[in-house]
This record gives C-alpha cells, structure tokens and sequence, in this order.
C-alpha cells in the first residue's frame, strides 16, 4: 500500500555535524566547538583535542555553510519532500545573552529555507540541536540557571519571527530526554547537551534533575511563544528513545525494563498532559532532589503543549534487574539481545523495535508521530569501480520503512513522516568522527578533517530515490 500523499519523506540533519565555519559571520564560540578539545573526550578516547592551526571535522563540518545549495539539489533529486535542520543558536546570538541578534546569522537561515522552498522541500526546523553559545554555560552555568531558559526563548522569538510564513514545521529540542540522574549515558551528553563536565558536578542528581527541568519548561515555553507569533506553526519535541525489553520473563527484569524505557517519557508526559508529572516530582523527592514549580510555571506547562512528537530511532535495549540503585546502562550497547545483530558501534539493529515504540508511543498520547531520525552508522569502502556499495544501509532502512509502514497501516498509528539521520554524510555527534558515516551522498573527508569534500552518490541514494518516488511501496 502506498502511503498518504503528504506523508513527509527526507532527511535530517543537526547545523553543528554539517556546517563547519564555525567562527566565520560573526558566529560565536558554541558548546560543540570545543567537545573535540576537551577533557571529556580525551578521558573517553573519543576526541582528538584541537591545536590552533588544525582541520578538525567539527570546526569544518562537511562545508555545508558554503556548500548548501549543492547538497539540497541532491536531495531535491532524491525526491526530499522534506529537512530537518538545525539552527545554530550561536550564529544568532553569539554570546547568547547578547542585546541584538547577528544579521548575518538569521540572513544564512533565511536563505537556506528559501533554498528547500524553492524545490518545495519543506524545512523542519530544529531551534536546540546542542548548539549552545558557551559563553552562556561560562556566564551562566548552562541550564541549571533558569536565565537561559529566557535567553533561549529570545532566540527562539527572533526565529519565529524570522522565518514565520516559511517554515511551518519546528522543533524545541533534539534529545533533551538524555540528561537524567539515572541513566548512565548522562556523563556523555551533560557535556553534548549542556556543555558540562559531569566528572566535575558537586550535586550531580540536583544538577541534571534542574537541567531537565528547566529545558523541559523551556519547551512548553516556546511552544506557546511559537503558536502566539504563527497559529499555523506546528510545534514538536524530539526525543531519543529506545525500546528496553527485559532480559527475561523474571517480573523483576521486566519491572526494570519498563522503569528504564518510562524514564524517556516524563517529559512528553509534561509536555502533552499539560503538567509536570506528579510521579516524577516523587521520584525525585526520594533521591534527595528538589524542584520547586511555581504557579507561572504551572501556567507554561498548561499552555505548551506540543503538536507531534519527534522520534529519533536506532537501536533496542537489554535491561536487567541488579539492585534498587542501578542506573539505565541501555544506551551504547548495554546488554547484548541474542536475537539481534549489532552495528559495528554495538546499537542493536531492531526493525520490530521501531513498529513497537511507534505503537506505545501513539497509543499514549494520540499525538502525530515524526520519525525524525533512522539509520546506520557504517564505515564505507570505495570500491574499485568508484562506487560505494553499502547494501548493509538499504537492508537496514528498508526494514525499518516496512515496519513502519506495518505500525501505520496494520496499527493505525498516525505517523507523519520519515527522515532518515544524515543523508549526506557528516560529524558523529558521539565519536566526533567522520568515519561513522550515515549518508545517501559520500563526503570525502576524513577523521582528521582532510579531504576534497567531494559529494558521491553511494548506490542507497537511487535506492532512496524509489522508496519515495513509489511512496515506500518500492523497498
Ligand atoms: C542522535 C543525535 C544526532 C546524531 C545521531 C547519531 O542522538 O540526535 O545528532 O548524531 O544520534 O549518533 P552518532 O553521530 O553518534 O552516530
């Protein structure tokens, strides 16, 4: 069956994995600009640290910021009906508490969009995708203070306004749900998201419980400003979330799984239900931890309620019972599931999984469904014939567009659209890499950030092309 003829197929990308230039236009100093030099990722061994004078794939992503018309026409040849892209807070507002935003800065984003308009690929627009001007975590604190949420909805106003009768399609936030005082992956992403050393917390659960909050808060916010400035605008929230199952039929693991995979959810709780759940503010209570909701905050959470929820999927977890204090280990690998491979990065690759989480999802909130992000990332060999022929990459989204198609067509979901992560290879958000490549299109560059930055179709883009020309009947 072919699916509705406005269902939304393309791509999606985030502006600190694609544009590089990263101090040019008045650009200022971004969380992401310095996660290649820190601590953090030395500690991990993940990140190279940046010497003056060096090429780094962060600082020059694949070029998009030049380069951009080029890489649309390749979508718009793909048959993109629809981007997401992210803007670079940092480029509006360099210092983020600047008086006046960066003409500059809001001129580029204009013109990109009327660059995906001028091919009727509708822009999805990402307003938080980890590109917090640093200066606002030095300054400031990052979000624990509650003064970034305003800083962060004056951005958001400036946008809105900007590109109002545009783009219709926006996101809040990439993600938010990662920072939490119970999951392990939190020690990667409070300095992704945040820009924070979780090493150098003094109250870590405090830290991230605020820091969840306050963006949480931060969402609803904007959601309200952004319906206020455009009543057509309709306003999402992405979220990163995996199906955990339990590693057996033992009631304990299968109370864990569900405890670990629910705690991606007390935000969009927040955000459709209209109030900050009382679970979670009891949760919290127990470990210590106190947020204080006021009644103006009452009154945010009441009005802010988001128009589709954005699913970012790749991957299932393993969870097993290990006492009452253990943490969410599920993301990077976790436990091993005997019954699915696993990419070269230990993600399990689980089709069922994306049918299962669109059916929980929907069944909990009734609210439209965005995949916003489904891939594999893989290292691509150039063949002799100078053709990259990454089957592994059909094979996994095309499994995953059937199963999706199931959810829709056999579970009645109403999900709205498909963009796949990184159609054109770009940064790994997690190794800093771009060795990790996720594309339809191949960028010649490498880990060190050395390259031509030549664009090569890779044999998945014709793929590409038929799934949305025969609207997914062709897989
Ligand atoms: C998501 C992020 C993206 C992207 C993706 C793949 O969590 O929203 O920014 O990077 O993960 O992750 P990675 O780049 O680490 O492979």
């Amino acid at each position: 069956m072919k699916l509705k003829s406005d269902f939304l197929w393309g791509g999606s990308i985030a502006a600190h994995q694609v544009e590089g230039a990263w101090d040019e236009d008045g650009k200022g100093p971004a969380i992401m600009d310095f996660v290649t030099a820190g601590e953090y990722g030395q500690a991990r061994g993940i990140h190279k640290s940046i010497q003056a004078g060096v090429r780094y794939p962060s600082h020059t992503g694949i070029d998009f910021y030049h380069r951009y018309p080029e890489d649309i026409k390749l979508f718009a040849e793909m048959g993109f009906t629809a981007l997401r892209i992210s803007i670079d807070w940092s480029r509006i507002y360099p210092q983020g508490d600047d008086s006046t935003p960066n003409k500059a800065g809001i001129e580029f984003y204009q013109n990109l969009v009327d660059e995906l308009l001028k091919y009727k690929i509708k822009p999805i627009v990402t307003l938080y995708h980890f590109e917090m001007p640093i200066n606002l975590v030095r300054k400031y604190g990052s979000w624990e203070n509650r003064q970034v949420v305003d800083h962060y909805l004056r951005f958001c106003e400036t946008m809105f306004r900007a590109l109002k009768g545009k783009v219709s399609y926006w996101v809040t936030f990439n993600e938010m749900n990662h920072i939490d005082p119970q999951s392990e992956a939190s020690d990667i992403f409070t300095y992704i998201i945040a820009g924070l050393k979780y090493s150098e917390l003094t109250n870590k659960a405090q830290t991230l419980a605020t820091i969840g909050y306050h963006m949480t808060l931060a969402s609803c916010a904007a959601v309200e400003l952004g319906h206020k400035i455009d009543p057509e605008n309709k306003i999402g929230c992405v979220f990163g979330i995996e199906p955990v199952y339990p590693i057996n039929s033992d009631p304990d693991n299968i109370l864990t799984a569900f405890k670990q995979m629910d705690r991606d959810f007390y935000q969009i709780d927040a955000m459709c239900k209209r109030k900050f759940p009382q679970y979670k503010l009891a949760e919290y209570k127990d470990q210590g931890i106190e947020l204080v909701i006021s009644t103006a905050d009452q009154e945010i959470f009441k009005n802010g309620s988001i128009d589709f929820i954005g699913m970012n999927y790749y991957a299932s977890s393993v969870a097993e019972y290990k006492g009452a204090q253990e943490k969410n280990s599920a993301l990077f690998g976790g436990l091993q599931n005997p019954f699915l491979p696993t990419s070269k990065w230990g993600w399990a690759i689980d089709p069922v999984g994306l049918r299962y989480l669109l059916n929980y999802t929907y069944r909990k909130y009734e609210l439209p469904i965005m995949i916003t992000e489904n891939g594999l990332g893989a290292i691509d060999q150039i063949d002799s014939d100078g053709q990259i022929h990454d089957s592994y990459r059909i094979d996994y989204l095309s499994k995953h567009i059937q199963e999706m198609k199931k959810a829709i067509e056999i579970d009645q979901v109403n999900c709205i659209g498909y963009l796949t992560w990184g159609p054109i290879d770009l940064v790994s958000a997690t190794t800093g890499q771009m060795s990790k490549r996720y594309g339809f299109i191949y960028v010649d560059l490498d880990d060190q950030g050395l390259g031509t930055l030549k664009r090569t179709k890779k044999a998945s883009f014709d793929w590409y092309q038929k799934v949305i020309e025969s609207s997914g009947t062709q897989l």
